[in-house]
């Protein structure tokens, strides 16, 4: 049982392991580090001591470390409506494209082929403590948390994770085909605060989602929901996914939202983002909005 999480220090990243309670530099870069413990259960590194994990976690930087995300994915992809509530709300705001007499969310939840869209990659994804962003043409921008999966190239499971898929969904709401554009851009995407070996999780289907938005340091909204209500499996997102379509090693697939916010619901600069995943931790991020960043 492994847990990987990322620091910078003085410009460089370091990479540690933590099995039980002792904490291991790792020797190799995260994504070799999953393959190897996924391969043989080997981990290749020393042993450190005095490294306070928990404290580094809450308080996102200690003695000039600090956290950030756990490794560079590559290729980041998303699956959509995989729960039965974002169909019910994404089919409810507004003028929605319909196919026959569905929507394209009904359509989509009830077809073999799941939606599969891509997310980014490395330079637009956060880790934990670090800010997500609300695009400056976007007034409903929200946060979904979701259970991650990091793979490798065959879309084998290395590791789990937690994933915000933050969404403009006011520019999607207008036109389906702006889709990308309410998905992908610089800060649409947190992920952490680690990465958990699969056997840590052992059955991704009951892990336990809580999602709280803090404005002014008072909860503005909170909502549960538990992977037990994910309808789309994730070995059926991952066919889908590889299929005639080659991934390189630690590409993170997210599993789809169980939580979908409201147009009163969404995200304001200044605001702080936690998610929290049964065994993965509490993922940690302000928001800022893009128009409001000095540069
Ligand atoms: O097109 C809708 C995207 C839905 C999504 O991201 C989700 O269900 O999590
Ligand atoms: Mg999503």
């Amino acid at each position: 049982m492994m847990k990987i999480f990322r620091v910078i220090r003085r410009g460089y990243y370091i990479c540690y392991g933590i099995v039980g309670n002792q904490v291991i530099r790792l020797d190799e870069d995260p994504i070799r580090a999953l393959i190897r413990y996924y391969e043989n259960r080997e981990i290749l590194g020393d042993k450190v001591n005095g490294l306070d994990y928990q404290m580094l976690l809450s308080k996102f930087e200690i003695n000039g470390m600090k956290i950030t995300k756990p490794l560079d994915p590559p290729e980041v992809w998303g699956s959509g409506i995989t729960y039965e509530i974002a169909r019910d709300r994404y089919s409810a705001e507004g003028n929605i494209a319909q196919i026959a007499d569905k929507t394209i969310y009904e359509a989509v939840y009830d077809d073999e082929r799941p939606e599969i869209f891509f997310k980014g990659n490395a330079n637009r994804c956060v880790g934990h403590g670090e800010a997500i962003v609300i695009r400056s043409d976007s007034e409903w921008t929200v946060p979904e948390p979701e259970l991650a999966v990091v793979l490798d190239s065959n879309g084998k499971i290395l590791g789990y994770t937690i994933m915000d898929d933050v969404s403009a969904r006011d520019i999607e709401a207008k036109n389906p085909l702006y889709l990308p554009q309410s998905k992908i851009y610089i800060g649409c995407c947190a992920f952490g605060p680690f990465i958990a070996s699969p056997d840590e999780v052992e059955n991704p289907y009951n892990l336990d989602i809580i999602l709280k938005i803090y404005r002014d340091n008072m909860i503005v909204c909170e909502s549960t929901t538990s992977t037990r209500k994910m309808r789309r499996k994730i070995e059926e997102q991952i066919k889908y996914l590889t299929r005639d379509n080659s991934i390189p090693d630690g590409t993170i697939l997210t599993t789809g939202t169980g939580i979908a916010l409201s147009k009163d619901k969404g995200l304001k600069h200044g605001d702080v983002v936690e998610i929290s995943i049964s065994k993965l931790g509490t993922l940690i991020t302000p928001v800022l909005r893009r128009d409001n960043i000095k540069s």
